[in-house]
């Protein structure tokens, strides 16, 4: 069931985890990652043909221009200026500030890298239906929720330095054909992830107090981490022949 509808089951006992206990179940949660998914190993270990590395940019392009959407759906959920304060720099390091033209920016840099043209890359027209309904879904999600449930929903994020750093080890000797500039989105997203993460677990281990409310952080964040392998479901079907 998902999040939006699931109610919180209620553990045995009523007393809530520990802050620390609480952090645990929700790192607990990282053997759901993608990272773990049958694309991903594959994609990491040298054995994706060209067409498919392709297809993943584009349908993550769908992702990467939505989370900004998502951020400013939770921005203006939020009635905290000291939440805004820091969440609004999430839809700058996408969008890009200044001279700083951005992660959606630096994901074209990779689509370029993999032979995918920036009229094709905007055209969406490789983005199958399995990956526009889930990450439409992680948009509505943060449209509805309130804002701390949302926050919550990006703590995958915890889990994602790793398969940043498994990229940017073994692309270039796995796909040399690659040009290594494209791969600084991943090297980007390292430090902001790591800084991401620490304010979303203080919101989220801050709000979600009584047990049925920690068991609903759990439940937001396997719907979150179904998102995620939904795509490369949806991914793998449409370009592994
Ligand atoms: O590049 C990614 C990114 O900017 C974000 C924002 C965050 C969120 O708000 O949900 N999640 C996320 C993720 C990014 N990259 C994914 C990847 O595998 O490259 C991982 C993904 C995440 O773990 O949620």
């Amino acid at each position: 069931m998902a999040a939006t509808q699931a109610e919180p089951s209620m553990r045995k006992d009523d007393a809530p985890w520990t802050r620390e206990a609480f952090e645990a179940q929700l790192r607990g949660l990282g053997v759901r990652y993608h990272i773990h998914h049958p694309f991903n190993v594959r994609l990491n270990s040298g054995q994706c043909s060209p067409d498919e590395i392709r297809g993943w940019v584009a349908n993550r392009f769908y992702y990467q221009i939505n989370i900004p959407l998502k951020d400013a759906a939770i921005l203006s959920n939020c009635d905290d200026r000291e939440t805004r304060r820091l969440w609004v720099q999430r839809i700058l390091d996408h969008d890009g500030y200044g001279d700083d033209p951005g992660g959606i920016e630096a994901w074209a840099c990779l689509a370029d890298a993999v032979g995918l043209s920036r009229d094709e890359l905007w055209s969406l027209e490789h983005v199958v239906p399995g990956v526009r309904f889930a990450v439409d879904a992680y948009v509505n999600f943060a449209r509805r929720v309130p804002w701390q449930e949302a926050v919550c929903s990006s703590l995958t994020e915890m889990f994602a330095p790793q398969i940043h750093k498994d990229r940017l080890s073994g692309w270039p000797s796995l796909y040399p054909w690659i040009d290594p500039q494209g791969l600084n989105y991943f090297r980007s997203r390292i430090p902001l992830a790591t800084r991401d993460v620490e304010h979303g677990l203080a919101v989220t281990l801050d709000y979600f107090k009584t047990s049925a409310m920690q068991q609903r952080a759990l439940d937001i964040l396997k719907f979150k981490l179904d998102i995620l392998w939904s795509m490369l479901d949806a991914v793998e079907k449409a370009t592994t022949r």
